[in-house]
């Protein structure tokens, strides 16, 4: 059986391309996520997902121990025949969506009791109780269970949940227990603090993961913040090791990160942009509800090769979402993961041929500001 490994095939500057094997097929790197929350990316088949060049999906331990139980998801076989995705999955481990999204929340040093955001009922998680969830789903990419504080945050907060991380990082490695072909990523915490960050990294290091990534960004901070941050935090982790970015983001955001040093990203944005009527493009945003499209015979983005761009005009797509339909959701969804990709593919060969510098300016010279 193929274990989970990382190759690192080259660098440019700061940034990085490889591959990660596991058992269920490789993931270049640098890669993009797209969020499956409740065992679906909301709007496209996984067969699309797919095709839009995605290796790997997310998956919420929150959502899914509440609606439909992991239990019975391994009854069921597991998330991957569950939901028709054979591929990796990465799953998160629970207590960042406990913050966002739970009610009467009671944290502990053992672990944090919530309400359901959807029935109101009881439940608890920890370090331990994640850890078979995550084991229950199947995930190929179990994550440690953390606490994520809001920013801004006074410091001495920033250094005592961080602190609890790492003491539940060390109980989500003991409880993750010896499984060949899965892997384990701690989360460094410490927020905007140089040094918290580099006491979480060593923290992280002397358990030792699969992975590293960094959380505690993208919750408020702002982007040149969160860039100020990417500046040190990823060499403060192993070099050998997949580097993931959680949460992030837009496509400014996600070349920035690439290009100091992260391998891997997720976020809801494309999908969720797409259902409301947001495109993304190589030259910028185009907001599809704007009347100015009502007429306009061209596509999206001429460029593109996706199925909304193959064979729908901006007056089309713009007539589906004023009407409510539900394709409307499907072909910008699909859209705005096909471009997404593409941004990655881009990077990694820019990488692995030296030329990321002028593909970035490229990237940038292309992009408008405002909808377009
Ligand atoms: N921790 C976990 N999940 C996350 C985050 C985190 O800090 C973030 C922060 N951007 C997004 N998702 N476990
Ligand atoms: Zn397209």
């Amino acid at each position: 059986m193929t274990e989970f490994h990382f190759t690192l095939h080259a660098t440019d500057g700061a940034a990085r391309t490889g591959r990660i094997d596991t058992p269920r097929g490789e993931i270049r790197t640098p890669a993009f996520m797209p969020v499956g929350t409740a065992a679906t990316v909301k709007a496209m088949l996984p067969e699309s997902v797919r095709e839009t060049g995605a290796d790997i999906l997310l998956g919420n331990t929150y959502h899914l121990m509440l609606r439909p139980g992991a239990e019975r998801v391994a009854r069921l076989g597991g998330l991957h025949r569950f939901m028709n995705w054979d591929r990796p999955i990465l799953t998160d481990s629970g207590g960042f969506q406990v913050m966002s999204l739970a009610e009467l929340r009671k944290l502990d040093e053992d672990g944090v009791t919530f309400r359901s955001h959807i029935d109101g009922s009881k439940h608890r998680l920890s370090p331990e109780t994640s850890m078979e969830i995550q084991r229950l789903l199947g995930s190929d990419i179990v994550m440690a269970f953390d606490e994520c504080p809001a920013l801004p945050a006074d410091r001495e907060r920033i250094a005592s949940s961080m602190r609890l991380s790492m003491r539940w990082a060390a109980r989500s490695r003991a409880a993750f227990g010896d499984r060949p072909g899965h892997a384990l990523f701690g989360i460094q915490q410490g927020g905007l603090e140089r040094d918290l960050r580099a006491e979480s990294a060593e923290a992280l290091r002397e358990i030792g993961f699969e992975g590293y990534a960094i959380g505690g960004l993208a919750v408020g901070e702002g982007q040149e913040a969160m860039f100020g941050c990417l500046d040190y935090a990823p060499g403060m982790l192993p070099e050998d090791k997949p580097r993931y970015l959680m949460g992030v983001g837009k496509p400014d955001d996600i070349v920035g990160a690439v290009k100091r040093g992260v391998d891997m990203m997720d976020c809801v944005l494309p999908s969720r942009s797409g259902r409301t009527g947001q495109a993304w493009t190589r030259r910028g945003q185009v907001n599809i509800k704007n009347a100015r499209h009502a007429d306009d015979p061209r596509p999206l983005d001429e460029h593109c090769t996706c199925p909304a761009c193959r064979s729908y005009s901006r007056a089309y797509l713009h007539h589906v979402f004023r009407a409510g339909e539900m394709i409307s959701g499907m072909l910008l969804t699909w859209h705005n993961l096909h471009y997404f990709q593409e941004i990655m593919a881009g990077m990694r060969a820019a990488i692995s041929e030296g030329r990321f510098a002028a593909w970035e300016a490229d990237f940038h010279a292309t992009r408008a500001e405002g909808d377009i």
